[in-house]
């Protein structure tokens, strides 16, 4: 454990010899991984957690990782520490002191610390908390060996504070009042004094209910004596020792030799000079997905390897073997899994997400996007958010599922449903977004620049709205900015092939399915049916082509696979630029896909899962109508 964005998913690795996502910004990790690891001769359960500022939690992934101290028995704890702010991690140093808990601390990053000018006495602090203390470079594996030897024998640090008297007392009273538990009482004592009420149901649990209300009372008046709040004053008491530690073991001798990175990393987070990089970024983008992989590798197998080998290969091989039409026709009719499912998967989709992870992963292993988080800070602030739900919203244009679940990582409830929401709404994941690009590649600029103000607009406004509605409040923006680093090609590679796995295994189900579905719609006429009776909405308020229906339908299920339909119908030159926009438009803003769907229901209740879905439905419909009307009223030339 320790404090987020410090190499513990990269030690947890070289641990377990399992990969969990590794990138350059706090929150990576938000759900625990578990693996296991042979310590000196004993199988170890190894488990991987998200990064925590305090053992008193703010935010839902730090809770996670306090409830493992809480409820699960940890023999051994390794705390991985970023050297360059060795500040915050003793402060949770202290904390697991406090819980009477083993560990040993890795003073990782220890590269960037001496580039910086650090030096570090590493025994002294060592003996200063009565703990080994291993400096590494986890991603070059330099030290996890010693750092792995110290795990046998691990000891409890003998480092304890006294608070004021009346905060011992009331610490004394409270410990009274507990039971046994794996982490001390007296940390427990401190937690509740710091008035975490995450603790509210282990309490109940645990405790009979006298006690509680005894306990509520203690920490009620200990806190009615002071001005401040008790977590701050507790802290402070910390801070003010951490500062004496790190004045004794740190001496630092002026050094800097990464004035080029620094520089840049200022200049991305500026309001304003901050816009040509995104810029730059925003384009770099687009070439690379959207000219790249939407176009030159689609082309070449969609064209090239399914168009004239593949599929005529499997239909002459289907024809000549199966003798049923219909069997044939499933598989490589026009609703065929190979000639629609396969194709759509492997040749469309497939090439365009693989480019993007790619040039996520190096944008995430860069330390942009912290710095992202603070320029847009400003403009977050009017939908209710801060800066921080930059990261989920970011990551959304990778996956709306998983960035859902890094909502976590926000510390108000309102903040939480304003990001499920927009994620659901508005934000296109790679696949979708590849293929938009790809789509929008073909047309003018002027097209592109339609696209992404309305979808941003539309965002902005419901965001507002949402911030408006959406009882609770927001929280203050504090964001470690990691520095700027040069991506290390075998991460990006390891964890591209991870996603593109994923993607497979999650996507190609679901196309399949959809296949299935406008086969058998097909087969049973009753696609002729859906379309005349979406006609009104299809033809006359959206002003498409009736087969735009089909990629709609299946845009139920992915939102990618919908959008792939309207690529196919633009190659087919079945739609008039004001066309692709308009559908583009709403597909953008259309459902969720299955997966999210589930994933909100997981994450903010099933309740709200409807309620979203039946809002964006609608919505997006109506979006895309009335930017139908505007565009052709305005006779607008894209
Ligand atoms: N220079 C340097 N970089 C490191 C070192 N250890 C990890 N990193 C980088 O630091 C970043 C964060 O590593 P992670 O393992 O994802 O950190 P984490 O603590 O799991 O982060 P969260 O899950 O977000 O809390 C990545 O970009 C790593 O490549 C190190 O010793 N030296
Ligand atoms: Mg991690």
């Amino acid at each position: 454990m320790g404090n987020p964005n410090v190499g513990k998913s990269v030690i947890f690795g070289v641990l377990t010899g399992r990969y969990t996502t590794v990138s350059n910004y706090p929150g990576t990790t938000v759900e625990v991984s578990r693996g296991n690891a042979v310590i000196g001769g004993e199988r170890h359960t190894v488990i991987d957690t998200p990064g925590v500022n305090s053992l008193v939690p703010m935010s839902e992934d730090e809770r996670v990782t306090r409830d493992i101290l809480l409820s699960e028995r940890a023999d051994r704890i390794i705390q991985v520490a970023d050297t360059k702010n060795l500040r915050r991690a003793l402060l949770i140093s202290l904390q697991i002191a406090e819980m009477r808990l083993p560990f040993s601390l890795a003073l990782n990053m220890i590269d960037e610390a001496r580039s910086r000018g650090w030096e570090i006495d590493v025994a002294r602090l060592s003996a200063v908390l009565g703990i080994d203390v291993v400096p590494t470079i986890a991603t070059q594996r330099w030290g996890t060996d010693n750092l792995i030897k110290t795990v046998p024998t691990q000891k409890v640090s003998s480092f304890s504070i006294s608070y004021s008297a009346d905060i011992e007392d009331a610490i004394k009273v409270i410990e009274g009042l507990l039971p046994e538990m794996f982490i001390s009482k007296r940390a427990i004592a401190m937690m509740l004094l710091s008035g975490d009420e995450t603790l509210n149901t282990w309490l109940y649990k645990n405790l009979p209910e006298k006690a509680v209300r005894s306990i509520d009372e203690v920490c009620y008046n200990i806190q009615s004596r002071n001005t401040e709040p008790l977590n701050y004053i507790l802290n402070i008491e910390r801070l003010k020792i951490v500062d004496r530690i790190v004045a004794d073991v740190v001496t630092i001798e002026a050094a800097n030799d990464r004035r080029v990175a620094a520089f840049i990393g200022k200049w991305s987070m500026h309001p304003i000079a901050g816009i040509p990089v995104l810029a730059c970024i925003l384009y770099l983008m687009y070439a690379f997905v959207g000219k790249l992989g939407a176009g030159v590798s689609v082309d070449f197998l969609e064209e090239i390897v399914f168009g004239e080998y593949l599929n005529p290969w499997v239909t002459r091989v289907v024809k000549a073997i199966i003798p049923i039409e219909i069997v044939q026709e499933l598989i490589v009719g026009p609703y065929g899994l190979v000639t629609m499912a396969l194709t759509y998967a492997i040749a469309i989709i497939l090439p365009i997400v693989g480019y993007f992870f790619i040039f996520f992963g190096l944008l995430e292993d860069s330390g942009y996007l912290p710095r992202l988080a603070i320029m847009v800070d400003k403009i977050f602030k009017l939908i209710g958010l801060n800066g921080k739900a930059v990261l989920p919203m970011v990551l959304g244009l990778g996956c709306d599922t998983m960035a859902t679940m890094t909502a976590r990582i926000l510390e108000s409830k309102k903040e939480r449903i304003i990001v499920t929401l927009l994620l659901a709404l508005g934000v296109p994941c790679s696949a979708q977004l590849g293929v938009i690009l790809g789509m929008l590649g073909e047309l003018s600029f002027m097209a592109t620049l339609w696209w992404g103000s309305v979808v941003v607009f539309v965002m902005l406004i419901v965001g507002f709205l949402a911030s408006k509605v959406v009882p609770g409040e927001t929280s203050d923006f504090l964001l470690e900015i990691p520095p700027i680093r040069v991506p290390k090609l075998s991460n990006i590679l390891v964890k591209t092939l991870m996603r593109v796995e994923w993607y497979l295994k999650e996507a190609v189900p679901l196309f399949i399915l959809g296949t299935l579905f406008l086969f058998i719609m097909d087969k049973t006429a009753l696609l002729g049916v859906v379309e005349r009776v979406a006609s009104p909405i299809i033809i006359s308020f959206l002003n498409l082509p009736a087969e735009a229906t089909q990629a709609f339908i299946v845009g139920f299920l992915r939102r990618d696979y919908g959008a792939a339909g309207l690529f196919v119908l633009q190659k087919d030159g079945l739609l008039s630029p004001v066309q692709v926009v308009v559908s583009l438009v709403t597909m953008t803003l259309f459902v969720p896909c299955v997966a999210n769907f589930f994933m909100i229901a997981k994450e903010r209740g099933i309740k709200a899962a409807i309620w979203m879905s039946a809002f964006i439905f609608p919505f997006a419909i109506l979006v895309g109508g009335v930017l139908n009307f505007i565009l052709r009223i305005f006779e607008v030339n894209l």
